[in-house]
């Protein structure tokens, strides 16, 4: 996935035309923008499709997918039908459950994402300490995609060490979560950023000064 000035919009507004609204004062920066369940819950499945005809972007559909095989699949097949471009898989639910969504995606033509660790400060107690062996099940599977945390440079590190260099990673946890864009950058392909952007006063302004953080080597809006 080619992703725009290497910044994903998580869009986590509940009210659906503020959503709308807000991602549209910052769109001639993004291309993708992530959606998960705070938005979708309010604003109803329709609202990926809203997104991508609206505001011409890819959406990510954060909804970390942990079930039994049958029930990941069914979920992937209807979230792929309604327009995301990817979804957010948990790694913790192990090979088979995983397999299911790589192959509802592959159907689809759509593409997962694992999520092998995670940014809040009570991820080190269960997934924080499996997340390399996470990592290496994806490896084996054949995953192309990760989610890993933009708060723990160890843990992003080892992941990427274990995902190799040809991997995507997308990372969250930049701005509020204490996560830092550059740093991140060193070893994600590009960083989650929600609430920094959407509760910013200017929005526009605040994504123009992180591209410019980040020494704006790719495309940049008008
Ligand atoms: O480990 C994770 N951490 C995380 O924050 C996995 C995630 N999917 N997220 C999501 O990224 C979180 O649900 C939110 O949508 C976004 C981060 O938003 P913010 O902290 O920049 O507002």
């Amino acid at each position: 996935m080619k992703i725009k000035n290497n910044i994903i919009l998580a869009m986590d507004l509940t009210d659906p035309s503020e959503a709308l609204r807000v991602t549209g004062q910052v769109i001639d920066y993004i291309d993708t923008v992530k959606i998960g369940y705070p938005l979708v819950l309010s604003a109803g499945m329709g609202c990926i499709q809203e997104f991508k005809e609206e505001l011409q972007c890819k959406v990510i559909a954060d909804f970390k997918v942990a079930d039994i095989p049958e029930t990941n699949e069914k979920i992937c097949n209807i979230t792929f039908e309604h327009g995301a471009d990817a979804i957010i898989v948990h790694g913790f639910t192990g090979p088979d459950s995983i397999k299911a969504c790589m192959d509802a995606a592959n159907k689809k033509g759509g593409e997962i994402f694992l999520l092998v660790d995670m940014s809040h400060p009570g991820s080190g107690k269960f997934i924080g300490r499996v997340s390399e062996e996470m990592a290496r099940l994806g490896v084996q599977l054949g995953v192309e995609n990760y989610v890993a945390p933009a708060t723990k440079p160890e843990s992003l590190m080892g992941i990427r060490r274990i995902v190799g260099e040809g991997a995507f990673i997308i990372s969250p946890g930049v701005g509020f979560q204490g996560g830092e864009a550059t740093e991140t950058l060193k070893f994600a392909n590009a960083i989650i950023v929600g609430r920094t952007i959407y509760l910013s006063k200017n929005p526009r302004k605040t994504i123009e000064e992180l591209i410019k953080i980040l020494g704006d080597v790719h495309q940049t809006g008008p």
